[in-house]
Formats: C-alpha cells, structure tokens, sequence
C-alpha cells in the first residue's frame, strides 16, 4: 500500500489538478475543509446513531464506539437513521464550502456544479465482508465522464479504522466489466495485480478526488468496535450534462422519506436547499436503466 500522492501544493492551478488526475486518476487534498465544520457534521450524526441506540452507552458520541451488532445499508433498522442523518443541513452544506467550489472551479476551469445527491455511509468494525467492494463509479453515476467523484472521512481515520482505498492508474484501463458482490452498490470489478493500492490516514477535512473509472474500495477496519463514517458527492462543470437521478437525494427511489420535500422541511430557506434550481445552467437528462449506488 503506497500513501496517497497529496495535491493541495497545486489547487489553485487547473491544469497541474488535471495532469495529476490524467497520470493517477485521484487527487487527495489534505485540510481542504475546516476541521470544525466536518466535526460539527460528525457530532450531529453521531447523535443520531446514538439516540437508535447503535453507540455503546455512556462513551462520547464523537468517539463513535460501537458494541451493537452491524446494521447494513438496506436493513429495516437502518433506513429510520439514515433518513433522519439526510435532513441535516449541514451534511449537504459540507460539499458546498468555498474551499470545495473553488477548487472544483479551478480542476474544470468553468464554474463547476455539486450534485446534490449527497451520500453518508456508516460502516460497522467486525463487518469487512460487507464493506464496499473494488468498483468503479461510472456506472452509478453516468452523465458527464468528467464528472469527479469526492469522498471524505467524517472524523479522523488512522489506518486500523480504513478508510476508502484507490487503484492508482486503474482509470486507464477503462470500462470494466462487473459482477455482483456484497457490500454498497452490490457491484465489483477485478483488479488488476500490477496495480498500487494507494491509502493514507485520513483527517477530518481531507478529501479525495478520482475519475468515473478509478477502482476503488473500502479498507478493512480492524478495529474491534469503532464506526467509520464518511460523505460522499460529485461535482461537475457547469456546461457538463448530468444524470438527473443526481438531482434527486440518495435513495429517493424507498420512498418520500428520502424526498426533497420532506428533507429540507427545516431549512427550505436556507442556500443549501435547492441550490440547482437557481443555477440556468444545469443540465440533467434521464440516464436510463443502471445499478443502484
Ligand atoms: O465509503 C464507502 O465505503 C464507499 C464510497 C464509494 O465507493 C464512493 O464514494 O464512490
């Protein structure tokens, strides 16, 4: 496992951040984001997984300590938490801080566009076999193949915890294809062995950038009892065109819980509510039939 090559020497300069992207098919940003507001984040979930009683008791909710048995992406006992993890302002804020716009500005040299479907994961230690599997984004995401996957740890994450691994150069090989697997998105490709996993520790505020076809994967997390929590969006330039599913929030398709409306009751005043809309530039189509993310 090589550590991540980091960019952030480079992030006001546009064709550096694409040299970079063409040669290793991820940039990793360490600090991008203020350190308090990913934590701010990672407190309001964390009482979320604390009041569905997924915490051990009586630790701090920060310290995401676990003795509950893993609750999968799917699971009746998940999708009560993680509607109520998607009405949290701050959560689709996060992606939107200038210091993500402008560098997204700066890697498309044209004002750039945050998807809005925003994606939170929660995974469980002693779960490994359930975690997300080697795959490549574009068969999620489709639209735009410029269009930047962005991935960040909700909290600091030191090796034994695992956080998102990349196939350095697996972009060249283009379109794979897939079989079903376990674990998020329930697709995965092969690897080729002559390929580097790249992998760092991660802190709060760091962020990684990689290409529709960079293989990718959750790393293992040893340890017998903490949670690894993460976000994840895309971002495109504005003259791109964009899958409409991706305007919609993460599993719109379970039912209105997962809507807009419902989602953004609270702070339908607020800049990060429907942000898209006031943007004329925006264009989405259909992108027919295609997996699940
Ligand atoms: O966090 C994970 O386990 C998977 C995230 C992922 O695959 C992605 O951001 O594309």
């Amino acid at each position: 496992m090589q550590p991540y090559i980091e960019s952030k020497d480079v992030i006001h300069d546009g064709s550096a951040l694409r040299a970079r992207m063409r040669e290793y098919g991820y940039l990793f940003i360490r600090d991008l984001l203020p350190r308090d507001d990913v934590l701010h984040v990672r407190r309001e979930i964390m009482e979320i997984c604390e009041d569905f009683g997924w915490l051990r008791e009586k630790t701090d909710p920060m310290d995401g300590l676990t003795d509950h048995a893993p609750v999968r992406e799917g699971d009746d006992a998940w999708r009560p938490m993680y509607a109520r993890l998607q009405t949290l302002e701050s959560f689709h804020r996060l992606k939107l801080h200038p210091n993500v716009n402008n560098l997204m500005d700066a890697y498309f040299e044209e004002p750039s566009f945050a998807l809005p479907m925003t994606i939170a994961r929660i995974a469980f230690p002693r779960d490994n076999e359930n975690g997300t599997a080697p795959h490549q984004d574009w068969i999620y995401v489709r639209g735009s193949m410029d269009t930047v996957s962005c991935w960040g740890t909700l909290g600091d994450v030191p090796p034994e915890i695992g956080g998102l691994k990349l196939l350095a150069g697996s972009h060249k090989a283009g379109l794979l294809s897939t079989v079903p697997s376990p674990g998020p998105g329930g697709n995965m490709v092969s690897v080729d062995p002559e390929l580097e996993w790249h992998q760092s520790d991660y802190r709060a505020g760091d962020l990684l950038m990689f290409t529709p076809l960079t293989v990718h994967a959750a790393a293992d997390n040893h340890t017998p009892d903490t949670l690894r929590a993460s976000i994840d969006f895309r971002y495109a330039g504005q003259s791109h065109t964009i899958s409409s599913t991706w305007l919609e929030p993460h599993y719109h398709w379970l039912g209105d819980e997962f809507s807009w409306d419902v989602l953004d009751r609270d702070w339908h005043d607020s800049p990060t509510a429907r942000y898209w809309e006031r943007l004329p530039q925006v264009k989405a189509r259909p992108p027919g039939k295609m997996p699940r993310v």
